[in-house]
């Protein structure tokens, strides 16, 4: 296998077109049952919770136009083994074994800042506003490995109109699940909590960014952000902030944690540049989550393949500046 320098590598590319072709079949129509969709050689690896928890968990999905088509998945296995998820432990390994203390009912969003009037979203109200779709993402961590994950969710755009932001709001601001002191863990991470975030207000709109209930057709396990989380497929996944609680709308952009943390690192806007290296590691190449060793590092793809989508949204910006 060579390691290109240019584009991707579909897996039309490394599988036998027929097979592929059976498989994202079999991906859509598993998809839609909200049964797990497994790659092929992965499916022995697939870890599923307990069949009551799965069935009380199973969400009602419809395939989405937004979903990256030619992509293998990455194993559920490795989607909820391999985390961050800093309230919860700094290792990969920590969020499934400690995110169990995560109560996600009752569960609620506040609305607050530049808005026609405070607003209190209930988890339930919010998984029925819209139909549920499964959209399968290319997912990149500024750590620069990356997975593929089939999410479940609708455009934040729907849910930000429901909140009825006025003209003067530039920015919103997501917080993580805050202070429940005996729900994290007692130490310190080297983060404040809570955890925070934010976009520019045309990112945010844009149909690409998900507000994400669940993945391979069930609610989100706790170590994946639930009960409810962002996703910004085009940008590395720090600016995916999970279990929220409160979403702010603001005038100026909003202090998020890992900018606050260390700027030079992470950059409010972190979109995924091959060509803006993170100053203690190249962002050339990612290792790919799961993968077999002759396939486990692809380059970069800038904003992680989105480019055609969202790449107007930075237009006449030097993105190895504002990075
Ligand atoms: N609240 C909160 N959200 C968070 C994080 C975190 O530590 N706390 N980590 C971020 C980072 S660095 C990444 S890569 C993704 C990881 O999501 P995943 O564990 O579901 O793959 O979540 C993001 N959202
Ligand atoms: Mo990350």
């Amino acid at each position: 296998m060579l390691i290109r320098t240019k584009g991707e590598i579909p897996s039309s590319e490394i599988t036998p077109k027929s097979v592929y072709m059976n498989r994202r079949k079999f991906m859509a129509a598993a998809a839609a049952t909200g049964l797990a969709a497994v790659a092929g050689e992965s499916a022995s690896r697939l870890l599923r919770p307990s069949s009551a928890q799965a069935a009380e968990d199973k969400l009602t999905t419809v395939k989405s136009q937004y979903s990256t088509p030619g992509l293998t998945l990455t194993t559920f296995e490795d989607i909820t083994h391999y985390n961050n998820f800093y309230e919860f432990g700094v290792n990969k390994d920590d969020p499934s074994k400690n995110a169990g203390r995560l109560k996600t009912r009752p569960w609620t969003i506040q609305v607050e800042g530049l808005v026609k009037q405070k607003k209190t979203f209930d988890i339930d109200t919010l998984l029925k506003m819209k139909p549920l779709e499964d959209r399968i993402y290319r997912f990149r961590c500024v750590e620069a490995w990356s997975m593929v994950i089939p999410w479940v969710g609708y455009s934040l755009s729907e849910f930000i109109n429901a909140c009825e932001p006025l003209p003067s709001a530039k920015y919103v601001q997501f917080i993580s699940l805050a202070d429940s002191k005996d729900e994290l863990l007692p130490w310190n991470a080297g983060i404040s909590w809570p955890y925070s975030e934010g976009l520019r207000m045309d990112e945010a709109m844009h149909p690409l960014t998900l507000l994400t209930f669940g993945l391979y057709g069930q609610a989100l396990p706790n170590q994946d952000g639930a009960p409810v989380r962002v996703v910004v497929p085009w940008k590395y996944g720090f600016k995916s902030a999970k279990s929220i609680v409160k979403i702010k709308f603001v005038k100026n952009q909003p202090s998020t944690t890992w900018n606050d943390m260390s700027p030079n690192e992470y950059g409010f806007y972190s979109n995924v540049n091959p060509n803006r290296d993170h100053p203690r590691w190249s962002q050339k190449r990612e290792r790919v989550i799961g993968a077999p060793i002759f396939r486990q590092l692809q380059p970069t793809l800038m904003f992680n393949g989105y480019g055609d989508q969202v790449a107007s949204l930075y237009n006449g910006m030097n993105l190895i500046k504002e990075y």
